[in-house]
């Protein structure tokens, strides 16, 4: 299988997040996407290539203008406004009880973009987990180019092929980034794939999180059906969007299945979700699967509580494909870095109907995870 990786994600160099107020040491960091690419360049069967630059058009296509612009400016307006730092990360956000009483004209009016970078940093992010540094956006530009690339192989004629995107993309919704994403690569591949077959496509989110973003992007929409496994956002990140009752509205109502799952997830359970969500898939037609792929649902994962070994990866990936669809594998989270690259090895073997030999160097083989 064909793998797309770009080294301008080295540019985004995060060291520092944070979680409830506290500085902690950064969760998605650029080691991450580089533990993949060994593990994968040592397996023999991952040709590797870099992406094409496919311009701002298909970002577009799914999120506001404003936003990127604001992306691609706002590292040199902190540097601009004299505002000495490792990095920014808002600290104030447009809590919409903020507007409680005032009319949706005095809103409209008053909900807008603020000056200070801080604030415009809060109007267009979610959260404070998306540290943006002097190489962001360029390294969320080329995750958007591996995933068109990833996504130009597949419709070239590949059964399968695999974009190792960082920054991750679920997270991030039209006008909105967050949760270590910027922009929604699934989301990007899945709208490119619409226009250029007119077929309906899917996506399968096996992130540990619920894709907030992707659902946020389609929820209205008749052509892209989103089904996502994730923790159940009573107890994990993101807190308001994942519950099972969120099925889209309009021409996507039915087309969102969400899929929460307890803490301490075991891998029989989760198989059970994975065929419910591939039950979903294949209800309705088209060829093409986007797979937002992320290893935080494995046992040792630092902010999961999932209990998957690395075996149930390879099992996962058997499943997927087996569907017959061809598939846009989409790298997302993923934070305990030992195993990083032996559990994409498992899915990515999984899925091309190969056996999963653990690499004898890797450390982490097939029994490799813990349950809780
Ligand atoms: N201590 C992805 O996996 N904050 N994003 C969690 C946990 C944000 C995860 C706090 C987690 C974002 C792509
Ligand atoms: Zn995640």
């Amino acid at each position: 299988m064909q793998v797309v990786y770009s080294p301008v994600h080295l540019g985004h160099d995060i060291s520092v997040e944070t979680f409830m107020g506290l500085p902690i040491p950064a969760n998605e960091v650029a080691e991450r996407a580089e533990r993949i690419r060994t593990a994968l360049d040592a397996d023999g069967g991952f040709p590797r290539l870099e992406p094409t630059q496919h311009g701002e058009a298909p970002i577009t296509a799914v999120h506001e203008p404003a936003l990127v612009r604001f992306l691609e400016v706002a590292w040199s307006e902190v540097r601009a406004q004299g505002l000495p730092r490792a990095f920014l990360s808002a600290d104030t956000y447009p809590n919409v009880r903020m507007f409680d009483g005032m009319s949706p004209g005095a809103v409209a009016r008053l909900a807008r973009e603020p000056v200070h970078a801080a604030g415009r940093a809060g109007f267009w992010g979610l959260d404070s987990a998306a540290p943006l540094v002097a190489g962001t956006y360029r390294a969320a530009r080329a995750a958007v180019d591996v995933a068109l690339t990833t996504v130009d192989l597949v419709l070239g004629g590949a059964a399968a092929a695999y974009g190792l995107c960082r920054p991750p993309g679920h997270h991030a919704a039209r006008s909105m980034y967050g949760g270590y994403c910027f922009f929604n690569n699934a989301a990007i591949a899945a709208e490119a794939i619409v226009r250029a077959t007119g077929e309906r496509v899917a996506i399968l989110d096996v992130d540990y999180h619920h894709g907030n973003g992707s659902q946020q992007i389609f929820w209205r929409r008749g052509d892209v059906r989103y089904v996502s496994i994730h923790a159940d956002p009573d107890r994990a990140y993101p807190y308001f969007l994942g519950r099972a009752d969120e099925t889209g509205e309009d021409e996507g109502a039915g087309e969102n299945v969400n899929i929460p799952l307890r803490a301490g997830a075991t891998n029989e359970e989760y198989l059970v979700a994975v065929d419910r969500a591939l039950e979903a898939i294949v209800a309705a037609p088209g060829s093409v699967i986007v797979v937002s792929l992320g290893f935080d649902s494995y046992g040792l994962d630092p902010i999961g509580d999932f209990a998957l070994t690395t075996d149930v990866y390879h099992e996962v990936g058997r499943r997927v494909a087996a569907t017959g669809r061809r598939l846009v594998i989409l790298q997302e989270g993923g934070y305990h870095r030992p195993s990083l690259g032996e559990n994409a090895r498992a899915w990515l073997r999984g899925a091309e109907g190969r056996v999963f030999d653990p690499l004898p160097s890797a450390g982490f083989g097939a029994s490799g995870g813990v349950a809780g």
